[in-house]
This record gives structure tokens, sequence and C-alpha cells, in this order.
């Protein structure tokens, strides 16, 4: 039964004053993400179209690479929405505007994950050649990245000149940076026919998974493009600069039919790594949580990040997966809910600690330069999977909270949704003046499919989504 509707004051802030109205329906929630994705849209339209990001509170924008970052990463969800018009606007700019002709140095990953993501994912959902071209043009300008001399690639590209190089301050890249970048060019190898996309993310899964360093399967989270060995051994977390790593071992094995037996085994040896050294529960009311080890020192810290795990672990017991991965998902998404709900924002900070002590009351505590939250949408992503797997509506309600929340804490009137800076003071959160691109990307796409009740719409069957959210089919086994 639907609950009548109420109306609720937002707190006042400077993000907003506009009232918020409650709603628990089904098309009343997808309607009310629509709204989100109209608000956030209507901000870059009207301050930061065709650049990278909008900065809400000054009506302007912020630019990294200079691709457009937030259309692209737009595109695929006002598909899936159907925002017909804003789609076509979005797609005339692509058209008629987007060029990677340009002297300009780009993050291999970001660059991959949002941008050639958005665009192969766009291709496959509307079937229009033109992302396909664009797909293809960048793809061919990332190469560079991989002239190393290990193969591991370099940090850096410049897409208009052709050459790549690392970080100014070192020449070790990052692990996730170098480990998420596959599905991607392996789509685009199939799609293009053209085998040298697939063949140099391929070598780097290969000289990773023979690589010294590992500890039951966890990987340090940097390794040097000259030598190709880890390096900044003995520190291990799920958090960033790892994350992704784990993550897509097993979207690689599900995008490729379940064949490659190095992934699975790199990925079940991991998840047995994780549950060795990382995964512990709170003193007070046991929550499960997956801290991080420094030299076999346990730290019981966990990024808000980490909290694309249980999703992951999901979407493997799905797929034939041990079923005990299921339990440990079921455990952590209760807590990555409880990171949102002991906020007094109702918005998850970027970094919790968890007590191990029952003597204390609180399971969670934030240090205060932790309390910022960035419109991320890792836990939204679990939501998603936990629902899609299980159908309990409690994982429904929660993303409905979080929706609200967003919307009391971080909606800026005229247009855009801001990252804050304290989501333990509701009456200043502090602004921060800056729309992540994920977050029309990844974190309202999520929202928008937790509501669905399509479960045919981007079935986990068909489709599997990069770690910016961009769907990519698993690809059709060959005839026998
Ligand atoms: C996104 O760009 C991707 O999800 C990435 O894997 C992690 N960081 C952001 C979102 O938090």
């Amino acid at each position: 039964m639907r609950k009548k509707p109420k109306l609720k004051r937002s707190p006042a802030n400077p993000a907003n004053t506009v009232p918020q109205e409650v709603s628990t329906g089904t098309a009343d929630r997808l309607e009310a993400v629509r709204d989100a994705f109209r608000h956030a849209w209507k901000g870059y339209k009207d301050y930061a179209w065709g650049h990278d990001e909008l900065k809400p509170i000054s009506k302007s924008f912020g630019e990294w690479f200079g691709l457009g970052l937030t259309l692209i990463d737009s595109l695929d969800t006002m598909w899936i929405m159907g925002l017909k018009e804003e789609f076509a606007e979005a797609k005339n700019w692509v058209e008629k505007e987007l060029t990677f002709n340009k002297n300009v140095d780009v993050n291999l990953f970001e660059t991959t994950i949002r941008v050639l993501g958005g665009l192969l994912s766009t291709y496959h959902l509307t079937g229009d050649q033109l992302f396909l071209e664009k797909a293809k043009d960048l793809g061919s300008r990332l190469m560079p990245a991989f002239k190393t001399p290990s193969k591991i690639p370099f940090s850096d590209v410049n897409i208009g000149k052709g050459t790549a190089h690392p970080p100014r301050w070192t020449s070790d890249s990052t692990l996730a940076e170098v480990t998420s970048i596959q599905l991607e060019f392996r789509e685009l190898s199939r799609l293009t026919q053209e085998p040298q996309y697939q063949e140099v993310v391929n070598e780097v899964m290969k000289l990773v998974h023979k690589l010294p360093g590992k500890q039951d399967g966890l990987v340090p989270m940097f390794i040097n493009t000259n030598s190709g060995q880890f390096t900044h051994k003995g520190v291990f977390t799920l958090g960033a600069r790892a994350d992704s790593y784990y993550e897509y071992l097993l979207k690689q094995w599900i995008q490729g039919g379940k064949t490659e037996d190095e992934l699975l085994e790199d990925y079940l040896q991991a998840i047995e790594g994780v549950k060795k050294h990382l995964v512990r529960q709170t003193g007070p009311s046991r929550l499960t949580f997956v801290g991080e080890l420094s030299h076999n020192r346990f730290n019981p810290k966990m990024d808000h990040l980490v909290c694309f795990l249980p999703g992951t672990l999901a979407l493997g017991a799905h797929n034939g997966l041990p079923g005990d991965h299921m339990d440990l998902a079921v455990e952590l998404t209760e807590t990555c809910h409880q990171m949102y709900k002991q906020m007094e924002t109702g918005l998850s900070p970027e970094i919790v600690h968890f007590n191990l002590q029952s003597s204390d009351s609180r399971d969670v505590n934030v240090k205060p330069a932790d309390r910022h939250n960035l419109l991320r949408p890792e836990t939204v992503e679990s939501l998603f999977y936990m629902y899609r797997f299980t159908k309990d509506n409690k994982y429904r309600d929660w993303g409905w909270d979080i929706l609200q929340s967003f919307n009391n804490y971080t909606k800026v009137p005229g247009g855009g949704y801001t990252s804050i800076n304290n989501v333990r003071d509701p009456v200043n959160p502090g602004p921060r003046d800056k729309m992540e691109s994920f977050f029309l990307g990844e974190t309202l796409k999520y929202l928008y499919l937790l509501f669905s009740d399509d479960m045919e719409l981007l079935s986990l069957d068909k489709y599997v989504f990069n770690t910016e959210a961009h769907p990519v089919p698993i690809w059709p086994s060959p005839p026998k």
C-alpha cells in the first residue's frame, strides 16, 4: 500500500532551502530520481555546458581534461531514464563539438572508465555509430600509454601529441588504474576486430597474475612502470588505489563468458585473502567491515569506496561462486547502510574508523578530515545488486533514504548538487561547490535501476557494468 506523501521541511543550509516531498511508491521513486537527474542536468546545462564539471554554488564550471566529462558520463543514464530531449541535445554536442584532437594530458584510467566506457555503453544502447566512431578515436589515442619498458601503462597520456608519462613525482602507476581499464579495451577490440586494445590490457593482467608480493591474493597499491614490480609492498586495502582491481577480476571473467581461469583464480584467492586479513566485526553491534593491513598491522579504517564490494560479491555468487560470498555481501551492505544512517545528515563520510572495543557504545568514528561526501555511488551500487538478487525491499528503502538525504543536504537551488564538507553537521554541511560527473553517471543511474521493476532493464545476465556504471555486453559464447 502506498503511504500518503508528506511534506518535509529541509534543514537550513546554504545548499538547499527547497521543501522536499517524501513519497514511497515505486513509480514515485523512479520519478524522484528522474527529477534529481533533471535538476543536476539543469545546473550543468546552464553553467557548465560542454565542460567537465559543474560548480553549482558559484554557477560556473571546472575543467579537468576538457572533454565534457559530465556530459559523456551522463549519456547512457539519460537514455535509460528515457530523457529523450536531454539526450538529443547531448548527442548533438558529441557530434558537433567533441574532439580528441587536443593537446591535453588525460589520466588513462579516468578517461577510459568515464569517456571510453560512456561512449561504448551509449553505442550499445542506441546502436548509433557516432558513439563507436568516437570510442575508436579515443581508444587509439590512449594507446601510447602502454609504451613502457614493463608494458605496465603510464598514468597520463597526451591524446593530441601521442606521448605518455607517469606523474611528475614517481614512475609508479596505481594498481587499480592499470587493472580497471580492461572491460573497455577488450570490448573495443571485439567491436573493431582490432586486437591491439585487448592485447595490451590482457598483458597487464598476465603480469600482475604472476607477480610476487601478493598476500593471499591481496595486491599492493602501486606498480612500477620501469621494473613492472609492485612497490610499497605490505600495504593492503580494498579502498582507494586498489578497489577496482578486485572488481574487474570478476567482471572480466563474466564479460568473457567465464572461460578465463586465471581471472577467476585471482578473484577467489583475493576474496579468501579479504576474509582472512581484512574482515572484522565491531565491538558494540558486531557490524562486519573491511579494514586495511599495513605490514601485518590491522587498521579498522574503511573508505566509502569499499562499499562497491558487497555488490561485486553478490554478482559473483549470482554467477555460481561460493554462497558465503553472498553472506558476506549481506553483512557488508548493512554496514555501508549504517555508514549513512548513523550520520546526522544521513550521508556517509568519505572514510570511517570502526570500533573494535565492546566497552564503547559507538560502532563508527569519523575523523574531522574525513567528514566530506563527494556524492559517491558505491553504496547505492551495492543496493542495486542486492535488490536485484534478493528482491528484499529494505534495500530499496535504504536507497530511498539516501536520495532524500542528497536532496536535503546537497541539492543546490537553481540547479545541480554539490559535494559537502561535513556529513555530521546538518545545519552547515559546508557545500564544496563541485558536482562530480559520477553523480549523474553512477549514483543516479544505480538509484534509478534500484527502483525500477523491470528486471530486464540492463539484465545482469546480459550486461556487466564498468566501474563507472557504464554497461557493456557479456560476450556471446562462440557456437559449439
Ligand atoms: C568512480 O569514478 C568510479 O566508481 C571509480 O571506480 C571509483 N571512484 C569513482 C566514484 O566514487
